[in-house]
């Protein structure tokens, strides 16, 4: 896949969001956030809620993982979605970043396919990038690691990198503003549904709600194509680690619903999942999100 043509990919992204915003703008409104640290722009789509429901939000976080392709191709297919959609996307004012790591993904289409930090260059150093999952300043440092070289690199301190802090302050703009009541970042693979905390044995607030409305979810996507998505405590599913979207939006933020996403597949494919798995993983988070929006909609 390195070719020359290959590297236009983010750009791609950001046509087809420039034209959602030409078509469907005020009712979706494409801003940039920030910039990475190559100054590509960390772009977010916010789809606003019909009057009557205004206040309640949700965030939705892909592409933070570089080679975790499937997560930003899942997230624009919801986003595309939810620009459409004239009942579900309008319950909520839905906040979206399809691309949180352009750089590193732009990195995986041109030099290393399995590249999963940013692109921050460390003088001195052989090796490249911090995790922006070990970044965030909830319980930092748990479960990542000091040395430049390791793909949980942690960064000099939280919030060191531009990726990181552009989206924790966009999302505290809108708990500020909003009743942020749900937030989802989505990740692959291992066809997981996490609840928080990472970093910690204690249990989150809300967790038997966490996993009451996460069976909801895993329900709905189960009917779509008959995937399995299991539903655990991400510390145990997966390795105790904290710094993370997750962790930070319940610990920090105190949003009720928290989520990472863990898409297909089971690791057969892993990372470098086929084209063909597109089309069925978007159709099946896709009929998980509606079902989860109706069953967190707090006028229900
Ligand atoms: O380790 C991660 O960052 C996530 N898994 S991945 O394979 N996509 O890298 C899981 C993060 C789960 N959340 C926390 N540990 N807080
Ligand atoms: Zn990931």
């Amino acid at each position: 896949c390195c070719k020359k043509s290959c590297n236009n990919i983010p750009p791609q992204m950001e046509w087809y969001l420039i034209n959602l915003n030409a078509t469907y703008y005020p009712r979706v409104e494409v801003t940039s956030i920030g910039k990475s640290i190559e100054g590509r722009n960390i772009w977010q789509v916010f789809i606003k809620s019909s009057a009557c429901n205004e206040g309640t939000a949700i965030w939705l976080e892909g592409g933070i993982h570089a080679r975790e392709w499937i997560s930003p191709a899942v997230t624009l297919h919801l986003v595309n979605r939810l620009a459409r959609d004239c009942s579900i996307g309008k319950l909520f004012d839905v906040y979206i970043v399809p691309m949180a790591n352009p750089d590193g993904y732009e990195y995986t289409w041109n030099t290393n396919r399995l590249w999963r930090k940013n692109r921050r260059i460390i003088p001195d150093s052989d090796c490249d990038g911090v995790d922006l999952n070990r970044n965030w300043d909830f319980d930092y440092g748990v479960g990542a690691s000091d040395a430049y070289c390791s793909e949980i690199y942690k960064g000099v301190s939280a919030f060191s990198e531009p990726e990181t802090l552009s989206l924790k302050t966009a999302m505290e703009a809108v708990n500020q503003e909003k009743n942020l009541i749900l937030v989802i970042a989505l990740h692959s693979y291992g066809q997981y549904l996490l609840y928080p905390y990472g970093g910690r044995t204690e249990s989150a607030p809300f967790t038997t709600e966490m996993i009451e409305k996460g069976k909801v979810f895993t329900r709905a996507v189960s009917h779509s194509h008959e995937t399995v998505f299991r539903i655990d405590n991400s510390g145990v599913a997966y390795s105790q680690a904290s710094g993370a979207t997750d962790d930070w939006a319940k610990g920090v933020l105190g949003v009720k619903y928290v989520y990472t996403l863990e898409l297909r597949d089971g690791g057969s494919e892993g990372f470098v999942l086929g084209v063909d798995k597109i089309a069925p993983s978007e159709e099946e988070i896709w009929e998980g999100m509606r079902a989860i929006l109706l069953s967190v909609n707090p006028s229900n």
